[in-house]
């Protein structure tokens, strides 16, 4: 069966065609990750970060049905003032598109379109992973399975101690994903830079991840690379006090009996409460940091595949 080709923008499409840096860029973190107005500006600036740095921006959603690879401003707005936007995951696209509604896309689902639409690097804040207590709820991300059969390299800030990190270290192990920590040996923790748990591998340079990404897939691994990029130590978080914060929130959730789809949304929103948009402030500047990682690995990779083009 042949597959589905997204719509992808004229500027995407023209930079795919051209083997040219592309970066793409979830929509989850637009609909559910984060609150209006910041959810956008965030997502414009991300955008900008990834221009700067040489590499096209590719936003990617489901609108009214259709699977968008690279959006415009006034459907990057839409998304984010609309209330109530379905949050997608690979396996939730067929029937978004067949309902013809709108849906943020988690990692998961972007990374499955980006592959089918040719873009090799994506770039987010956090990755889903192993729920704290998954012994009892079997709660484990989408992400990490799609992690483990699609050949997308995702640009992390590590993940939220919301989760269990060192279960979601020992599954992404299972699932043949290679961890690399960027220009750190620690697996860094999302707002802060260290999460006491040894990364697998650290390279320190764009140009060395894209090396390994290529040798990777020439392999024939069949998976995804995660690439853990820890906040600017400036923007960093104090350890003490987020995660109390985020000890809080998952105590509310668990409480309130909040599971399945809904508990990632929850947990993000009630750290930003609680922790009175400190964590919203660190959130931002992640993703911006993550983004430019990206966009120089995007440059460099594209460099990298032309040259192995014209070797062969
Ligand atoms: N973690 C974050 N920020 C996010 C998400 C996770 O720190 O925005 C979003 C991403 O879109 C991720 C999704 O793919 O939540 C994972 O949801 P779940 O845990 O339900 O698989
Ligand atoms: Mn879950």
């Amino acid at each position: 069966m042949t597959l589905l080709k997204p719509e992808l923008s004229r500027e995407v499409a023209d930079a795919i065609a051209s083997g040219g840096p592309v970066v793409a860029l979830e929509s989850t973190i637009i609909t559910h990750g984060m609150p209006y107005p910041a959810n956008l500006e965030t997502a414009l600036a991300v955008e900008a970060v990834i221009r700067e740095n040489g590499a096209i921006p590719a936003t990617i959603a489901v609108v009214n049905g259709a699977l968008k690879v690279g959006l415009e401003p006034a459907e990057l707005e839409a998304l984010a003032k609309t209330k109530g936007v379905v949050k997608a995951s690979g396996r939730d696209l067929a029937v978004a598109m067949v309902r013809g509604i709108s849906a943020g896309t988690t990692v998961s689902a972007t990374m499955l379109l980006a592959d089918l639409a040719g873009i090799d690097i994506f770039a987010t804040g956090g990755v889903g992973g192993v729920h704290r207590g998954a012994e009892q709820t079997f709660d484990i991300s989408a992400d990490l399975t799609e992690l483990g059969r699609t050949k997308t390299a995702v640009v992390c800030a590590g993940v939220k101690s919301i989760l269990d990190i060192a279960k979601t270290l020992e599954y992404l192990e299972t699932q043949r994903v290679p961890v690399i920590a960027y220009g750190t040996d620690e697996f860094p923790a999302f707002f802060t830079r260290r999460s006491g748990f040894a990364a697998d591998h650290r390279l320190d340079t764009p140009e060395e991840i894209v090396k390994a990404m290529l040798l990777h897939h020439g392999l024939g691994t069949g998976t995804g690379l995660l690439i853990a990029n820890p906040i600017p130590e400036a923007s960093a978080l104090a350890p003490e006090f987020i995660d109390g914060t985020i000890a809080d929130a998952v105590a509310e959730a668990e409480a309130k009996g909040i599971g399945r789809k809904e508990l990632t949304p929850f947990l993000l929103a009630r750290i930003n409460e609680l922790s009175r948009g400190e964590s919203l402030k660190a959130n931002i500047e992640l993703v911006k940091n993550n983004a430019a990682l990206a966009a120089k690995m995007a440059v460099a990779y594209a460099a990298l595949k032309k040259a192995a083009k014209a070797h062969s």
